[in-house]
């Protein structure tokens, strides 16, 4: 049985999936929300024409605080099919760490979305058929864990946190190069699995695992919903570290709120949600607020990071591969 290949049956969430997804630091579901998945694709598309505009064909846009804005997609994060996942992967304990919507009109660099010690996770939901041709994400399984020699190559090879210019690896020449996804046919050495999917699967990974998209051919936009959630190591494992690992999520939730210009974490739409779940599982993050003076509205380009984000990911990084060289 493979846990990644394209049958139509959505995997049961049970400990052998759990278990998969701390070895390999993802998952995939298919047709995990097949029934709500086109109600998801019309609200996505009515709340990005409500912020942005007509939306152009030639750009990338990203909505900070998505599903927080919609009492549809909210009731969605509140629903037992998102809380089971959610608290198979994190524990019962979970934090909704909220939500993006994005356009993406090219493939995606080389990159991890952070190196977090706390477990920290993505639900994607992609709203196109998106295949090895198509723009499907590509993953590096077991690339999620922090002090791992693994990951600490790959961390020393890959540009990020810093922007990439050249697909994320061919920046530092580290490894060979050749391996740019937003080139078409140059990503062509490193050893990725492509995860095809369609409209209903989820794909879960770990925010640490090092990801990219080839760029499509044909361009086409490819649209993603993103659910954010993380464990709450305090309640599930406490430790003498616990504390200082969710002070540090805690940091990195502030560095993101300054990114995208938001004032409180979570968008309207959470607080009128007021179940015991969703109030338990936005508890730790609801009352985060930005006492920041200047506040814009972010205008949906992302393009680098802003620098105490940089640092912050920075500060993470570890060597751990330096010693290994002669070692398995
Ligand atoms: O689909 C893509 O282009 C990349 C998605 C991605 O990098 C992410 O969700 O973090």
């Amino acid at each position: 049985m493979s846990l990644v290949e394209t049958k139509k049956q959505p995997l049961a969430i049970n400990e052998q999936l759990v278990r998969f997804f701390d070895t390999f630091g993802f998952v995939k579901l298919n047709g995990y929300l097949l029934e709500e998945i086109q109600a998801i694709g019309l609200e996505f598309d009515r709340l990005m024409t409500k912020r942005y505009g007509e939306i152009e064909s030639n750009r990338h846009y990203l909505y900070p605080q998505f599903a927080d804005n919609s009492t549809m997609l909210m009731e969605l994060v509140d629903s037992s099919k998102i809380k089971q996942l959610a608290a198979a992967l994190c524990g019962d304990n979970y934090a909704y760490k909220g939500s993006d919507g994005n356009i993406f009109v090219s493939g995606s660099p080389w990159h991890r979305d952070y190196l977090s010690r706390v477990k920290s996770i993505k639900m994607l939901i992609y709203l196109e058929h998106n295949d090895v041709d198509s723009g499907c994400i590509n993953l590096l399984p077991g690339s999620q864990f922090v002090n791992d020699v693994y990951s600490a190559y790959l961390t020393n090879s890959l540009t990020w946190p810093e922007p990439p210019v050249l697909g994320g690896f061919d920046e530092k020449e580290c490894l060979p190069v050749g391996n740019n996804p937003v080139i078409p046919g140059l990503n062509r050495l490193i050893p990725y699995v492509p995860i095809e999917t369609s409209p209903g699967d989820v794909i879960v990974f770990n925010h640490n695992l090092v990801h990219c998209a080839n760029i499509p051919i044909p361009i086409k936009p490819r649209r993603l919903f993103g659910l954010h959630f993380c464990a709450d190591l305090r309640k599930e494992m406490p430790c003498h570290d616990s504390e200082r690992y969710m002070e540090e999520l805690l940091e990195l939730s502030r560095l993101e709120m300054k990114q995208f210009d938001l004032k409180r974490f979570y968008g309207p739409a959470v607080y009128k949600i007021q179940t015991p779940s969703m109030l338990r599982h936005t508890e730790l993050l609801r009352s985060l607020t930005s006492d920041d003076q200047q506040r814009d509205v972010f205008n949906g380009c992302y393009e680098t990071m802003a620098s105490g984000l940089l640092d912050f990911c920075n500060r993470h990084k570890t060597n751990t591969h330096l010693n290994h060289r002669y070692l398995n």
